[in-house]
């Protein structure tokens, strides 16, 4: 493992998006930081910015220290170590948002000492000065990337440090395990009695599935972090175009009374309780009449295919048909829900028909939500129920909620599962103590990779690489 030092120069960036917005922001920070800032601020009042309090602002303006020029009016922030962003002295210059302004002050800053920032470097500062551990790191860059709400939740939850908690919490108990087993190292004579085995082994386990449960959590997460694809699917004319339009609340896609009438997918998106679910509307599949319905047909089967969930819809006012069996056929394997439309007229069969023809499919029970895509009767019911499935489908009992929205993190946790099973398998075999024990140490070097209580100057390039410049 190669080690990493402490930054000891001082680095800048403009921190706001490229473009004209209404302020931009240049970011400075390191141990000349105040410095370099003083020498590009003039205060009409004569105020000195190595003088200022931490969490204070001052106005004055941007001036080139070679010619005197004044660039631009601005405040300038002053946030002391260790108690900023990156736990270093940070100032920022916020002046007028125009490029030009922005890029001649990071210039002047440039030209004082300050070097310009990597990608990420600023929050890589904040992780090596130990102001935030490596989960924390990459949530901050989940922040900047969220696309909604709730993922920006998700990843707030992990800056606060939740996962990791979740996490060090199993190291610990993985460190007495391991504790316990290299004790007998040390003292071979005296093995591991069969009743401290078991409850070791108990141990193992029980951290295992903890581990496992978080890990089954991250396609949660991965909805989360890239929304859900979802499928309408049904015969023609059962109100598949109307429940999407329903759903979102607008006349996107067209509706006739007319079977066939759509003939090409449509993809919208809505937020259901934080969570982006890609809704897709398909062509009513049934024996094609003619090469365009044909081919819309072919594109819904392969929506269907890509979907992540189905909402196969029936219309409830009248009888099933053969076509809405072959749609219970071709959806059967997808994780569906069931949506009988039409709730508004009378109903002319129970349910349960379309349940059981499922269950006959498949041997699985599978909910059925009564809905009138017409007065939007069962729609608030059918949010919960594609919520509450995509909650419970992956893990139930993972961590208190946690969510791991990292493929990194999933695969350190993998790992470390791995790592354990392995260790279990040593200790039933009774193999030397010694390769429990470097089974035990995997295990908890995987997890050390995701706090970054373990890194690697490469593991730590990766992540913060991802970032852009300025955070
Ligand atoms: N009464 C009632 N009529 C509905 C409801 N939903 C849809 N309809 C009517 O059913 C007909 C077909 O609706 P669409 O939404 O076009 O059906 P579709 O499944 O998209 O049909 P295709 O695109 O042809 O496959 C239209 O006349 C709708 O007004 C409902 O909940 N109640
Ligand atoms: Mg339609």
């Amino acid at each position: 493992m190669s080690t990493v030092n402490l930054p000891d120069d001082t680095i800048a960036a403009i921190s706001t998006p490229a473009g004209v917005g209404g302020i931009g922001i240049v970011r400075i920070s390191g141990i000349d930081a105040i410095r370099i800032a003083e020498r590009v601020f003039h205060s009409p009042k004569g105020k000195k910015i190595a003088v200022m309090p931490s969490f204070t602002i001052a106005y004055g303006f941007i001036t080139d220290p070679s010619t005197g020029e004044r660039i631009d009016e601005a405040l300038f922030s002053v946030m002391r170590a260790p108690k900023s962003y990156t736990a270093e002295d940070v100032v920022e210059i916020n002046c007028h948002g125009g490029l030009h302004t922005v890029s001649k002050t990071l210039e002047l800053v440039i030209n004082e000492g300050a070097r310009i920032a990597a990608p990420g470097e600023f929050t890589m500062r904040a992780f090596l000065n130990g102001r935030l551990d490596l989960a924390q790191s990459e949530a901050v860059l989940d922040i900047i990337n969220a696309a909604t709400e709730g993922s920006g939740r998700l990843a707030l939850e992990q800056l606060s440090g939740r996962l990791s908690s979740n996490i060090l919490a199993a190291r610990d108990a993985l460190i007495s395990v391991c504790a316990e087993v290299e004790a007998q190292i040390d003292f071979p004579e005296d093995d591991i009695p069969a009743a401290d085995k078991s409850v070791l082994l108990d141990k193992i386990d029980s951290i295992a599935t903890r581990l496992k449960s978080l890990s089954g959590s991250y396609a949660r997460g991965r909805y989360f972090r890239e929304g859900l694809l979802t499928a309408i699917a049904g015969k023609p004319n059962v109100g598949k175009s109307s429940l999407l339009n329903a759903l979102l609340e607008k006349d996107r896609a067209i509706v006739t009374p007319m079977p066939g009438t759509t003939r090409d997918t449509i993809e919208e998106v809505i937020n259901i309780n934080g969570l982006p679910v890609r809704i897709v509307d398909t062509a009513g599949i049934r024996r094609g009449r003619g090469p365009a319905e044909v081919e819309g047909i072919n594109r819904s089967l392969a929506a269907v295919e890509a979907a992540a969930l189905v909402l196969a819809v029936f219309d409830g006012s009248t009888a099933l048909t053969s076509e809405d069996y072959e749609i219970a056929a071709a959806t059967a394997e997808k994780d569906v829900i069931i949506v009988i439309n039409k709730a508004d007229k009378v109903m002319a069969y129970p349910n349960d028909l379309i349940i059981d023809k499922y269950k006959h499919i498949t041997n699985m029970e599978r909910q059925a939500v009564n809905v009138s895509a017409l007065t939007g009767a069962g729609l608030d019911k059918l949010k919960e129920t594609l919520y509450s499935r995509v909650m419970q489908n992956n893990s139930p009992e993972a961590g208190e909620g946690v969510i791991v929205t990292n493929l990194r993190h999933k695969c350190a946790l993998d790992d470390a599962v791995a790592a354990l099973i392995n260790a279990k398998k040593s200790l039933h075999a009774e193999n030397p103590h010694e390769i429990t024990a470097l089974e035990l140490r995997e295990a908890l070097s995987a997890l050390g990779q995701i706090t970054g209580v373990v890194t690697t100057a490469d593991i730590l390039d990766r992540i913060f690489s991802a970032f852009c410049i300025g955070k």
